[in-house]
């Protein structure tokens, strides 16, 4: 298939879902269009008996723990009471219908043709690692209902997303960064000034500075100072207050119109000097193909950028920090500050980290884009693209659903200061901050990511004709051509 005809699948109505292989991408097949759920009577597979047939019931009183090994053709009806732990490996053609209570822990490993059926009550967890051809059809809460028919992903099995400096080499680095897989490097020792991206910092050195804060919740704009957003940092009384409301503040593109490089110089170099994998992230980096640009021809704008807001909410009816969105661009995103936690507001002190990122494959794009479809029907909402519009954040109630209706759940990673979170280019990503951060980020055109940054320029040239992602800025064409031209000269 030519990159044109690719293109056209995937800019589709049907679900585009291309699937990375060793630098190749192939698109699947479209999805069967029906929508009926695994049903019970799907398990029924083994229709033919020779009186090996053999049936065991027993019950199961508290405190009891067991470690069968089963094996083909078994049936086991227990009734387990409270406080039961299970850890079964289980083999071929063994049907399980237990009936649980209260505390019961499950973590079996399942094998081929496994079916459970359980009827679940209160505080049961179950922790399976599933094979092959296992059906679990559990009367669950929504969120573990399968109403969906997205096969297994390949990146469904990277599940590892934290990683120590010493642990991620260069090696490792380069197969994530193939196969569009996002990750986080963990307080990275090159770590920032602690003196230059601090709220005291900026206040006084920028204090006076005009500036534009929106509002997460709402949307709305706040004209302020530079002063007035930090002095409420850290102190919800000193914060700006909207018709009796402390709106959740995010300073909004600054500084926003002058290179970063010449507002804030020595933020800029100790940025870059903290940068990890610099070959791919700075301005000089020889795997970064925007650094392929003649000096003489206008450069895109890739940044650095600081994200600067106050804690937010991520759970049912939450509207997080920053909406999902995706870039054409590969990013790296650092945390340069946030308050100690015991600074933090009471109920941010709570909350498992200062910051936390849902990031999406590439692949699942399509899926995520049909669920938000539906979700802006439902709400009435006007739509062009649910993802390029920057429009929703997904709180946890459409989180759940996202799972539930197109079998897609994101990465969560939670990042706090000195954590480098690295996303892929044409990763959907959100961004919820749990307490006020100071986050920097730039952007960088990789040759692992660069066939997913066409695909993306594409999808954005054909939107609405004023539509705010309409414009090509990265100009990834020219790009292609110096990368290919100096690529004889550079090393
Ligand atoms: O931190 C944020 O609020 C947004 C960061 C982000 O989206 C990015 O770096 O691409």
């Amino acid at each position: 298939m030519d990159i044109d005809e690719w293109e056209h699948e995937l800019t589709d109505e049907i679900p585009e879902l291309p699937e990375l292989h060793d630098n190749v991408i192939t698109p699947e097949l479209p999805l069967d269009p029906h929508d009926r759920p695994q049903q019970p009577h799907d398990s029924h597979q083994k229709i033919e008996c020779k009186g090996e047939l053999t049936e065991e019931i027993f019950e199961l009183h508290d405190n009891v723990n067991i470690t069968p090994v089963l094996h083909d053709d078994v049936n086991i009806t227990p009734v387990l009471h409270d406080n039961v732990n299970i850890k079964p490996e289980l083999h071929d053609n063994v049907n399980i219908k237990p009936e649980l209570h209260d505390n019961v822990n499950i973590k079996p490993e399942l094998h081929d043709n496994v079916n459970i059926t359980p009827e679940l009550h209160d505080n049961v967890n179950i922790t399976t690692e599933l094979h092959d051809n296992v059906n679990i059809t559990p009367e669950l809460p929504l969120a573990t209902i399968r109403q969906h028919d997205r096969p297994q992903q390949p990146h469904d099995s990277h599940q590892k997303i934290e990683w120590k400096e010493d642990e991620l080499t260069e090696e490792i680095f380069k197969d994530f960064w193939r196969k569009g897989y996002p990750f986080l490097l963990k307080e990275t020792s090159t770590r920032l000034s602690n003196e230059l991206w601090t709220p005291e910092y900026f206040k006084t050195k920028y204090g006076e500075t005009k500036c534009e804060c929106v509002d997460c919740k709402t949307g709305l704009i706040h004209a302020m100072n530079v002063q007035k957003f930090f002095d409420g940092f850290e102190d919800i009384n000193a914060r700006f207050i909207h018709q009796g409301e402390y709106p959740c503040l995010k300073l909004k593109d600054w500084p926003s119109t002058d290179d970063f490089a010449n507002v804030f110089p020595n933020h800029f170099q100790d940025f870059m000097n903290a940068l990890p994998f610099k070959e791919y992230t700075t301005r000089q980096g020889v795997l970064n193909l925007a650094n392929r640009l003649p000096k003489d021809i206008n450069r895109p704008d890739l940044g650095p950028k600081m994200y600067n807001a106050y804690g937010s909410e991520d759970s049912d009816g939450g509207n997080g920090t920053t909406n999902l969105h995706l870039d054409m661009t590969d990013a790296v995103n650092m945390m340069a500050y946030a308050p100690n936690v015991n600074n933090r507001l009471e109920h941010e002190q709570l909350k498992p980290s200062a910051a936390v990122w849902d990031i999406y494959h590439f692949s699942d794009l399509p899926r995520i884009r049909r669920f938000l479809r539906k979700v802006a029907k439902e709400r009435d909402l006007l739509i062009d693209h649910p993802i390029h519009d920057q429009c929703f954040y997904m709180d946890s109630t459409l989180r759940k659903r996202l799972l539930v209706e197109e079998g897609v759940s994101g990465w969560r990673i939670y990042q706090n200061p000195g954590d480098v979170v690295f996303v892929p280019a044409g990763c959907a990503h959100q961004v919820c901050n749990y307490t006020s951060c100071i986050k920097v980020a730039v952007d960088f055109v990789s040759p692992e990511g660069v066939a997913r940054s066409y695909i993306i320029s594409n999808q954005f040239r054909k939107l609405t004709h004023n539509h705010k992602r309409k414009k090509d800025i990265l100009q990834l064409p020219v790009i292609l051509y110096h990368s290919w031209t100096t690529s004889f000269t550079k090393q």
